[in-house]
C-alpha cells in the first residue's frame, strides 16, 4: 500500500513543527511547501535527518513550486503572518487574504482530493476564505481551533484539580478569538462535570471563571512571551490529530472551525462546533443543547465571524 502524502503549505513554526510530528507518528511523506527559498528545502532535510535516529519511516522534501503537492490526500495551511506582540489575529486579515487566494488556487490545480486543514489566522474568516478560492466540497476544508483551545482549556483545568490532562475533557465553541465559548457545563473530570466539581469543593466559580479567561486569551499569552510570533507546538499537535482522524478514519470527535449550513440555526458559515472527522471529512456537525446564556454568547462569537467575513469581501469583493 503506498504511503499517504501530506502537503504541509507553509514551512514556518507550526509547518516545521507539523512535518516532525507527521514523521514522527509515520503519517505518510512530508512535503514542505513555501514562498522563501531554501526553508522547506532545509527543514526537509534536517528533519529527515532525525529519522534514522528515531527510526521512523517518512520522505520528506522541500518546493516552492505548487506541483510538489500534486495527489497531496491531507494539506496543512499555514502560510501566511502571525502575531506580533499588540496585533490582534484580525490585523492579519489583509495580508492573509491575499494568500488564501494562491494557495486556494495552488490546491484547486494539484490536491482537489485532499482533505484541508486551515490554521491561519484569523482562522475562521481564513478557512472561508481558503474554501471559497479552492471551490473543495465543504466537508473537506475546516479549520482548526477548537482542539487548540479545549487543550488549553484542558490543561488550565488539570492544573486547578491537580488531576492528570488526560482525564479532563473540555468543551469550547465558536469562533477563535477574544469571544470563544469555553462551555464549563459540558467540561468534566473522568466525566464529573466542572459544576460539579464546584459543588464538591474542588474549585470556586471565581477561579473557574479566571480559567475561562485565561483560555480566550491563550494564544495572547504565548505571543506576549514569545515577542517574536506565536504559538506553535500546540497549534501543529491539535491539526496532526485532525489529519490523524481523517487518515485513519477515527471518526473522533472534535471541535473544529467546520462549514455550518443549517445546524444551531444557521446560514452558511464557518464556526467552531463538535465535529466528527473520519474517512470522509467532516462527516458530522454535533448540535449540542445550549441555555440561554450559552446560546447568547455563542451568538455573539458567530456576529465576531460575520464581521471578519464582510471585512474580507470589502478587501476581496470577488468573494461576495
Ligand atoms: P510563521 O513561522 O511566520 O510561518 C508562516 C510561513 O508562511 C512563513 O515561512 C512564510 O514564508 C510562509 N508564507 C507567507 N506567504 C506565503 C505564501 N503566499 N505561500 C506559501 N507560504 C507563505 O508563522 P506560524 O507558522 O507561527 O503561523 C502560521 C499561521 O498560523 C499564522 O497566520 C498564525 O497567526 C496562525 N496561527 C493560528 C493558530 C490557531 O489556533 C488557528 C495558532 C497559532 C498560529
Amino acid at each position: 500500500m503506498a504511503r499517504k502524502k501530506i502537503a504541509l503549505i507553509g514551512s514556518g513554526n507550526i509547518g516545521g513543527t507539523l512535518a516532525h510530528l507527521a514523521g514522527l507518528k509515520e503519517l505518510g511523506d512530508v512535503v514542505l511547501f513555501d514562498i522563501a527559498e531554501g526553508l522547506p528545502q532545509g527543514k526537509a532535510l534536517d528533519i529527515a535527518s532525525s529519522s534514522p535516529v528515531d527510526r521512523f519511516n517518512a520522505n520528506f522534501s522541500g518546493a516552492n513550486d505548487y506541483s510538489a503537492i500534486e495527489g497531496a490526500d491531507v494539506c496543512i495551511v499555514t502560510a501566511g503572518i502571525a502575531r506580533k506582540p499588540g496585533m490582534s489575529r484580525d490585523d492579519l486579515l489583509g495580508t492573509n487574504i491575499k494568500v488564501m487566494q494562491s494557495v486556494g488556487e495552488g490546491i484547486k490545480k494539484h490536491a482537489p482530493n485532499a482533505f484541508v486543514i486551515c490554521i491561519t489566522n484569523p482562522l475562521d474568516a481564513m478557512v472561508w476564505v481558503l474554501r471559497e478560492k479552492c471551490g473543495l466540497p465543504h466537508n473537506m476544508v475546516v479549520g482548526m481551533a477548537g482542539v487548540l483551545d479545549s487543550a488549553r482549556f484542558r490543561l488550565f483545568l488539570a492544573e486547578e484539580f491537580n488531576v492528570s490532562v488526560e482525564d479532563v475533557t473540555a468543551f469550547v465553541l465558536g469562533g477563535h478569538g477574544d469571544t470563544m465559548v469555553p462551555l464549563i457545563r459540558y467540561s468534566t473530570v473522568a466525566g464529573i462535570p466542572v459544576p460539579d466539581l464546584i459543588k464538591m469543593g474542588w474549585s470556586t466559580q471565581e477561579k473557574i471563571d479566571a480559567i475561562v479567561d485565561r483560555t480566550r486569551n491563550g494564544g495572547a499569552e504565548v505571543v506576549a512571551l514569545l515577542k517574536t510570533g506565536s504559538a506553535f507546538y500546540a497549534p501543529a499537535s491539535s491539526a496532526i490529530t485532525m489529519a490523524e482522524a481523517y487518515l485513519k478514519d477515527k471518526k473522533r470527535v472534535l471541535p473544529c472551525a467546520a462549514f455550518v449550513d443549517g445546524q444551531y440555526g444557521l446560514d452558511g458559515i464557518y464556526v467552531g462546533v463538535p465535529t466528527v472527522i473520519g474517512e470522509g471529512g467532516i462527516e458530522r456537525i454535533v448540535e449540542i443543547n445550549m441555555d440561554a446564556e450559552e446560546r447568547g454568547m455563542f451568538d455573539k462569537s458567530v456576529d465576531a465571524v460575520r464581521g471578519l467575513i464582510d471585512a474580507c469581501i470589502g478587501i476581496d469583493p470577488s468573494l461576495g
